[in-house]
């Protein structure tokens, strides 16, 4: 039996300095497996004589229970360790400043539109808005773009089925609203417009604003003015100027291109006439009575211009590289 208390003596020894759990159950089985010391010893015991063996079990079950909860204590401590390295490891220094929010921007065309509609604002315009899949009849019929008319082929429409397509231009949200207001009327309409068409200066979507002021006495003068003013006040230049070439439109009689003048040249800058009769007939509108103008401008064009972007397809690749300039 000094066996024994040796066997215990060295199985608490040798737990004491074992640091890693799988070593932990490999020197278990030294004490406790097939071929361990107490299991050989528990073996024995049917060669001792019927006096002896209920005391000598005891004591080997004594030591045994003894090497188990030595064992399983070693086991807590180690998993212990474990979990105090783990959470020390993943520490986090709540003191440490934060990573901030990125705080975002708007894309340059939003700004831009923006500024646009300010500046119409300010010169007296509401704003008028209106669906982005039209009906046939708002986008071409109403505007003297008849059934058949070229002009239908013309703009390379995207249709939904026979009777919609996406809105080529931005003049169906005037003629909404033409129907349903009466003069005098003082508009602009901006926002998506699309045509199938897409290469270094054009983009299947792409944005328009138009303007529309419909009244008793309203002139190409009226339009000159407004159309230059704007532009004035949007590239902050006041000694820009603006030129009319005649043209043509379905929509407007007579029509006209317009340019501005841009280091020492012309630039053309969008389209513009007096509104056709046949269109303020599709809205009710008294043509004897009434008359207007309106004009259409590229909000692209105007972006590009006064950012110095050279390349439209810029504003649509979603590069933050890019886009972060602008905020
Ligand atoms: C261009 C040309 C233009 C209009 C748009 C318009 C709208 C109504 C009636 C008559 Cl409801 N006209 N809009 C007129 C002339 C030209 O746009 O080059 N846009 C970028």
């Amino acid at each position: 039996m000094q066996e024994l208390q040796q066997i215990l003596d060295q199985a608490l020894q040798q737990f004491a300095v074992i640091g890693d759990e799988a070593e932990l159950e490999q020197v278990k089985a030294k004490y406790l497996g097939k071929e361990g010391s107490l299991t050989v010893l528990l073996k024995g015991l049917g060669k001792l004589s019927a006096e002896e063996r209920p005391a000598a079990g005891a004591r080997i079950n004594q030591v045994k229970q003894g090497i188990e909860a030595a064992l399983q204590q070693r086991r807590d401590l180690l998993q212990q360790n474990k979990l105090a390295q783990k959470l020390a490891a993943e520490a986090l220094d709540v003191t440490l400043p934060g990573r901030g929010l990125g705080t975002g921007g708007l894309h340059p065309v939003t700004r831009t539109l923006e500024r646009i509609e300010q500046l119409f604002h300010s010169l007296g315009f509401a704003t008028a808005s209106g669906p982005e899949i039209e009906r046939d009849f708002y986008n071409f019929t109403a505007l003297n773009i008849p059934e058949n008319h070229p002009a239908r082929a013309m703009h390379d429409t995207f249709y939904i089925d026979p009777q919609h397509v996406l809105r080529t231009h931005t003049s169906p949200v005037q003629v909404r609203y033409m129907e349903a207001n009466q003069p005098p009327l003082k508009i602009i309409s901006s926002g998506r417009v699309y045509r199938v068409d897409s290469d270094a200066t054009h983009s299947p979507m792409f944005h328009q604003v138009e303007g529309l002021w419909v009244d008793e006495e309203i002139s190409f003068a009226n339009l000159k003015g407004v159309v230059q003013d704007f532009l004035q006040r949007f590239f902050e230049r006041e000694d820009l100027t603006v030129r009319f070439r005649p043209s043509f439109f379905p929509f407007t009689e007579p029509s006209a291109e317009m340019d501005m003048s841009w280091n020492g040249g012309w630039l053309e800058i969008g389209g513009c006439g007096m509104v056709h009769p046949n269109v303020l007939k599709h809205v009710n509108i008294d043509s004897e009575k009434y008359l207007g103008f309106a004009f259409g401008l590229g909000v692209e064009r105007l972006a590009m211009l006064r950012y110095g972007v050279n390349d439209l397809r810029l504003f649509y690749e979603s590069d933050l590289r890019f886009l972060k300039q602008f905020n």
